[in-house]
């Protein structure tokens, strides 16, 4: 019984995988790893949780927004901020999940990035810290104390989830077969998985 033990999907949407506004390499590769997680929880009676994010098209991530280019990094509201292309825009195709994604199986859905001058990587709250996603109280509520996770990006969402989940005194998995990273630099990845482990995250 996994009572205690919720798996939670970060951000596998549409404009994550290749072909999409922000392809991560192989993002659609982890698709068949998630179904198989969340299969085996529900035999299990474990909860399932997704992030997406969802930004609105003004959003100061982007880098129209910002009038820079894709990929370079400024700052937003004091906050270091790689400018990225639009994405995840609230209700677009993009933002839905993967189609092939069995998301009829996930029993909390958090959105994330919703205020146009915070980013937000983390499924827990923004990178400002000035939104709480809902997500820890919610977990608490449910009394789940150790958590699974997987998902897009590595570098970005997954370790800033991770980073969050632990310090909030989360035990954390992390299932790397169900990650893939951006890699604007080509060792970003395992950089952030070290980072995960270094701070507590046992890597499967
Ligand atoms: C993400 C960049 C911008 C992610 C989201 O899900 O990792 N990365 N927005
Ligand atoms: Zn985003």
């Amino acid at each position: 019984m996994y009572r205690h033990h919720a798996l939670l999907l970060i951000d596998i949407q549409n404009d994550f995988c290749p072909g999409d506004a922000l392809a991560v390499p192989g993002g659609d590769r982890v698709v068949d790893v998630a179904n198989h997680y969340i299969a085996q929880w529900k035999r299990q009676g474990g909860r399932v949780i997704a992030s997406q994010d969802w930004h609105p098209a003004n959003h100061g991530s982007f880098a129209v927004n910002a009038g820079a280019p894709v990929g370079d990094s400024g700052q937003l509201n004091g906050i270091e901020q790689v400018w990225w292309p639009v994405h995840c825009v609230q209700n677009s195709p993009g933002a839905a999940f993967h189609p092939s994604l069995t998301s009829q199986y996930i029993d909390l859905i958090i959105h994330k990035g919703m205020d146009p001058a915070y980013d937000s990587y983390s499924a827990f709250r923004d990178n400002g810290h000035q939104h709480d996603t809902g997500l820890d109280s919610w977990l608490r509520q449910h009394q789940i104390t150790t958590l699974t996770i997987m998902g897009l990006a590595t570098d970005y969402c997954v370790r800033f989830s991770v980073i969050d989940a632990l310090s909030a005194g989360y035990q954390v998995n992390v299932i790397t077969a169900g990650c893939r990273g951006v890699n604007l630099k080509p060792d970003d990845s395992v950089l952030a998985l070290s980072e995960m482990q270094q701070k507590g995250a046992q890597i499967i």
